[in-house]
């Protein structure tokens, strides 16, 4: 590539991945697994401390599943907007819109749900950097899945050991993050304050 070459196509990049945006209103419209499958795939691809991948993908379609998933992530949730949360937490929540109620994750027809391999059954030593390399795997993830089109919501549970039981991981394993895969429904919007983007100088800085 040339440098202008280059500097085009990384131009054309940002253009493409800073369309992507949260979506919390999905149609139930399908998607193919092949598509899933080749996205989780190039989150695979993620570099992590010592090679280690310390990631597992469990993939939920199923309604059961999807149900199961929604009624326990909306108890702690309502636990969360109850008060559980505390006000600064609700302060920084205000103006996106956020609430218990998540529908979505029934409607979607793609839940994914990114677990952290805290370390081998057998080892001693913990696998090094792991929330960090999961999500850098996250992201390979939600830029691949967008590239194909699909709309996303990153939810991010806390404490929700429930999630082991529910998608039957091992101990070993922490969830990280749930992902929700779809399209996004005719009449999904997008929050002024979600579409709000802090400028290059205040980003970054160059020295
Ligand atoms: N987990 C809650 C609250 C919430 C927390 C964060 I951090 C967000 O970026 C958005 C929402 C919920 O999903 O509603």
């Amino acid at each position: 590539m040339t440098e202008d070459e280059r500097t085009s196509r990384a131009t054309a990049f940002l253009e493409q991945i800073a369309s992507r945006h949260s979506c919390r209103s999905f149609s139930s419209e399908p998607v193919a697994s092949a598509t899933i499958e080749a996205a989780i795939r190039a989150a695979g691809s993620a570099p992590s401390g010592a090679n280690r991948q310390p990631w597992h993908f469990a993939v939920l379609s199923t309604p059961g599943a999807k149900t199961a998933l929604r009624v326990a992530v909306e108890e702690e949730e309502r636990n969360f907007y109850g008060g559980m949360g505390g006000s600064e937490w609700q302060g920084l929540l205000r103006g996106l819109g956020t609430t218990a109620h998540k529908p979505y994750l029934e409607l979607a027809p793609w839940v994914i749900i990114a677990f952290g391999i805290t370390r081998g059954v057998d080892d001693s030593v913990p696998n090094p950097y792991v929330t960090e390399s999961v999500g850098i795997a996250c992201g390979l993830l939600l830029t691949a899945l967008h590239e194909a089109g699909l709309a996303t919501l990153v939810h991010s549970p806390t404490p929700a050991r429930f999630l082991n039981r529910l998608c039957r991981r091992p101990g070993n394993e922490r969830p990280i993050a749930i992902i929700v895969v779809g399209h996004a429904a005719e009449d999904a919007t997008i929050p002024e304050a979600a579409a709000l983007r802090k400028p290059l100088d205040q980003i970054s800085s160059w020295l």
